[in-house]
């Protein structure tokens, strides 16, 4: 039996199941906010074309607005000046798009303190006890914060310092560059914590992983549904000519029966 065959198998039986480790895309899904005077992402928004009546009697379709980088989505080399010679979301090699996931989970700490910073030694911890990070593959940061993709003011948590949500340290962020993962996966709304404006250097997971040609995944559900390590990812951007990013659709498969399959 082929590998696909025997997959397809695990499938019908429940050996192995799908996660969809996407948001749901609405105009209420939460959004960055940037201080004046940068620009800021206009919400998702569908627009009625026809809904089975005079406009088109036997089909609904909309038109739909938003940004390239609103809920679940993809941040492509592109997005940031130090990956500026890099692909465009277009250009990503589908191959990359698929790999095998860790998942790294400090939900207990961000729990606490909610400016919590992964670390060097926290990712040591974790290959430690599981294995070097995969290479071709994802990390993704589970922190809890998917529990609050429902309240934006939660989900921002915003004070008049601005953001505090959970991220990654900048020497982390230095050193993730230079493993041979594909991207980092988070639950929160960038790649970045809610305060990295302000490290040195600013926004410091877009800069060093963008700019070593490294993928980013934002506001991931269900990411506690999977194993610290063996579950694959797929992620599924669109193929927007010049794009900086995409709404993505992040599936993983999983293995043993899952309550939605
Ligand atoms: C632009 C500027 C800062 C950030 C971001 C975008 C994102 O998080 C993003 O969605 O790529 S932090
Ligand atoms: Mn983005």
């Amino acid at each position: 039996m082929t590998v696909l065959a025997s997959l397809a198998d695990a499938l019908a039986s429940g050996e192995v199941s799908v996660v969809d480790l996407t948001q749901p895309l609405s105009e209420t899904t939460p959004l960055l906010h940037l201080p004046e005077p940068l620009a800021n992402t206009p919400p998702f928004r569908l627009r009625e074309l026809s809904r089975y009546d005079e406009r088109g009697p036997a089909w609904y379709w909309n038109a739909f607005e938003g940004g390239e980088h609103n809920g679940t989505h993809f941040d492509a080399p592109i997005h940031w000046v130090t990956g500026r010679d890099g692909d465009d979301v277009s250009q990503v090699p589908p191959r990359r798009l698929v790999g095998p996931a860790v998942v790294i989970d400090k939900t207990a700490e961000a729990g606490k303190d909610p400016d919590f910073l992964l670390t060097i030694a926290d990712v040591e911890a974790f290959e430690a006890e599981h294995g070097a990070l995969p290479d071709g593959g994802w990390l993704l940061y589970r922190t809890g914060w998917d529990a609050r993709a429902d309240d934006g003011a939660a989900f921002l948590n915003a004070d008049e310092r601005g953001p505090h949500t959970p991220g990654v340290h900048p020497d982390c962020a230095r050193w993730l560059a230079e493993r041979p993962i594909t991207g980092l996966g988070v639950e929160t709304v960038g790649t970045d914590a809610g305060g990295a404006h302000a490290f040195d250097p600013p926004f410091p997971c877009h800069n060093f992983l963008l700019g070593a040609d490294k993928y980013g995944l934002t506001q991931l559900a269900n990411v506690g549904r999977l194993p610290p390590t063996g579950a694959l990812v797929m992620a599924a951007p669109l193929k927007i000519v010049h794009g900086s990013g995409s709404p993505c659709r992040v599936l993983a498969l999983v293995p043993g029966a899952s309550p939605s399959r």
